[in-house]
């Protein structure tokens, strides 16, 4: 028994001593980010058509001249678009979108984030990219972490503005590398709007800069309400602090919980807003060594008799890499109302059609009758847990859900995963037992003759365990 054991530590020992086998990856998950900050050689506005309108989300839909994407002060300018990013990646693409006149940049280049400088992207001119569509340009392998974007234009070549909207940075963290997050997806006992004062309105980057009622924020549906907001991560974190940002009447938060890997939720001692400021984060420190994927707030707004509205939820921590969220990277569906409007691609990215209503933004078959199924696909294979469906017209009739196995070898049926509610808008929330295999899609297959009427979809959600290559 004792050789046993001293076998065993010494077999540690060796372990420990190992190095990295060669050719062994470090476990690293994707990473996407809009910019939070953008700098420009000239600009044709201060705040219509400035740098800025390039930070952030994609805000101008289609092709045009849109006073929410930059432009240079000439329309034959020579100009450089420089663009920050919170995270530090390794980059691996880069996706621009163009709202007018793509066509003069004529190169792209990363800046390092260790401040030692850049590095320019082989063969980084447009390569003709339709206007109002997305240029995905790769990035070569082994560039070191990076957290700016700088693009050069050359407008003589177009003779008209080349307005950018926004740049998306893609790249990948290792596990064990210090992140903040913003909450990505969020839900409510009760909310005040569908969309504004939704608790959508709590995912992303803090977007309410004043005190005050804004409908940028969450607010319940009642100001007396006794409500609890939860916000949801895109990945897990071992976390060190929780950011509450507050815009209307702080004061209601009575307790805040952490939501852990299994689901199950562990109160934070002293989590009651002691007082903050309006507006005015409060920051909450977390000692406990564990995977977290969201937090519950609770609010009790009735000695206030207002609206406690929050406007966004920071995490601050390192990656754990045990869980990811992500939104539907690509769509494709057995038929379509229309190509770009009603398309299947409508069906990506987060919610933009939260209204009840019939909306282009949202997936719709050809036919209001129609038996058809959407397939999403998702950027990082995941041991799925949940499925998320958002529907903004006339849900009802998804009869079932199948997933898409990461390994090609085909599909598998969810059980018990057809969608009968009809409120709407619907939010289609499916936990998926345990035992599947690593999917990347997911397949839903809607009967229409149900509800005799389109069933729109908006977006797809897939949370689970991420696979490592
Ligand atoms: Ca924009
Ligand atoms: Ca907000
Ligand atoms: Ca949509």
């Amino acid at each position: 028994m004792l050789i046993k054991r001293l076998g065993l530590v010494l077999l540690c020992l060796s372990l420990l001593a190992l190095p990295t086998p060669a050719g062994a990856q470090e476990a690293r998950l994707e990473f996407r980010q809009w910019a939070i900050s953008a700098t420009a050689t000239s600009q044709y506005g201060e705040s219509s058509w400035s740098a800025m309108q390039a930070a952030g989300e994609p805000d101008s839909f289609g092709c045009g001249d849109y006073l929410t994407a930059w432009a240079s002060e000439t329309s034959t300018g020579q100009d450089q678009l420089t663009l920050m990013y919170a995270q530090p990646v390794v980059p691996t693409g880069i996706r621009i979108l163009q709202t007018y006149n793509p066509g003069a940049i004529t190169g792209v280049e990363l800046i390092l984030a260790d401040g030692s400088g850049t590095v320019a992207i082989p063969d980084s001119a447009d390569p003709g990219t339709e206007c109002g569509e997305a240029w995905h340009l790769d990035v070569p392998a082994d560039i070191a972490p990076v957290n700016g974007v700088i693009l050069t234009l050359d407008q003589t070549i177009t003779g008209g503005w080349n307005e950018i909207d926004a740049v998306e940075l893609i790249g990948t963290v290792a596990v064990g590398d210090p992140v903040e997050l913003w909450a990505s997806n969020a839900y409510a006992t009760s909310q005040y709007g569908n969309t504004s004062w939704s608790a959508l309105q709590v995912t992303g980057r803090a977007d309410t800069p004043e005190c005050g009622d804004n409908r940028t924020a969450w607010a319940s549906e009642s100001s007396t309400g006794q409500d609890s907001l939860t916000a949801l991560f895109p990945y897990a974190v071992i976390a060190s602090q929780v950011d509450i940002y507050q815009t209307y009447n702080p004061g209601a938060i009575t307790g805040v919980d952490l939501i852990l890997l299994d689901g199950s939720q562990a109160p934070l001692e002293n989590s009651a807003d002691p007082g903050t400021e309006c507006p005015g984060v409060f920051s909450l420190n977390i000692t406990e060594q564990q995977p977290v994927i969201g937090i519950v707030i609770h609010v009790d707004q009735t000695s206030l008799n207002d609206w406690n509205e929050i406007d966004a939820v920071k995490i601050t921590g390192t990656l754990s890499g045990e869980w990811l969220r992500q939104w539907a990277a690509t769509a494709e569906a057995t038929s379509a109302y229309g190509e770009v409007e009603y398309g299947a691609m409508q069906a990506t990215g987060r919610p933009d059609a939260t209204e009840c209503g019939d909306s282009s933004r949202a997936w719709a078959s050809e036919s209001s009758t129609g038996q058809d199924q959407l397939t999403v696909t998702f950027g990082t294979p995941v041991i799925p847990a949940e499925v998320t469906v958002y529907q903004t017209y006339a849900p009802g009739a998804i009869t079932g859900i199948e997933f898409v196995l990461a390994d090609g070898s085909g599909t598998v049926p969810v059980p018990d995963s057809a969608d009968p509610n009809t409120d709407c808008p619907d939010v289609f929330r499916l936990p998926v037992p345990d035992g599947f295999a690593p999917v990347n899609g997911v397949i839903i297959s809607v009967d229409q003759t149900i509800t005799e009427s389109w069933n729109e979809i908006d977006a797809v959600e897939l949370a689970g365990q991420p696979v490592f290559e």
